[in-house]
């Protein structure tokens, strides 16, 4: 079924284990490095400029955001690899999205989201891997195309390819949160994994 994008809200920010919530309904996950622009891409995807917060600085999203989109969460996460965090930090983020993946809770699909001009990172093989140990689908978003030439673009494209030919199946939607690129793609898939997903 077509989902509604159009009256999208923050429900909950959660900085601490201790402020995840149980839900019954269905959650789409936006995973990926600092700076990717995952919460952007959300942003693109509702029409909204300023309901996810953005910035130049990595680092920005430091709670996981839980925004109402129809019947669904979108969840937008903390990015990973953020050089200059601290070990404190990086502990703390690991309990929260360990504590988050493992309760008991609908994921239907998590985005892993990328940045073009880099492709896979060793931090993103670990993301993979682990949420294959959680049996969370997942897609790749490659981001951020409009920074590249079309050449360059399908260079990665396939490198991201052969990084993942481990996988049975594999997903990677080319996207930016700048010009919408890839928008209707990824809505499709979510619509279609949110349709098949039963607990
Ligand atoms: N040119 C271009 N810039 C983008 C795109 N997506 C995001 N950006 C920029 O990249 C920067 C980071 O974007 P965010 O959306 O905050 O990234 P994030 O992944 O949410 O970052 P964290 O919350 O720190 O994990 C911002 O300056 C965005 O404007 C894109 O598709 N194209
Ligand atoms: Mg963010």
């Amino acid at each position: 079924m077509i989902m509604n994008y159009s009256k999208a809200g923050l429900f909950k920010s959660c900085y601490l284990k201790n402020q995840l919530f149980k839900t019954n309904k269905k959650e789409v996950v936006f995973v990926g490095r600092s700076n990717v622009g995952k919460s952007s891409l959300i942003n693109k995807m509702l029409n909204r400029k300023k309901l996810a917060r953005v910035s130049n600085v990595p680092g920005k999203t430091i709670s996981i955001n839980f925004y109402n989109v129809d019947d669904i969460f979108f969840v937008d996460f903390p990015g990973y690899g953020f050089a200059k965090i601290s070990k404190n930090k990086k502990k703390s983020w690991d309990s929260l999205a360990d504590t988050y993946f493992t309760t008991k809770r609908k994921i239907f699909l998590a985005v892993l989201v990328l940045d073009v001009r880099r492709g896979m990172q060793e931090l993103d093989f670990e993301m993979i891997k682990y949420l294959i140990s959680k049996k969370i689908y997942f897609v790749v978003v490659l981001n951020k195309v409009d920074k590249l030439k079309k050449n360059e673009v399908k260079e990665i494209f396939e490198e991201t390819e052969k990084d993942l030919s481990f996988l049975k199946n594999i997903e990677i939607i080319l996207f930016s949160s700048k010009t919408g690129k890839g928008v209707e793609e990824l809505k499709n898939k979510i619509e279609n994994y949110r349709e098949i997903f039963e607990v």
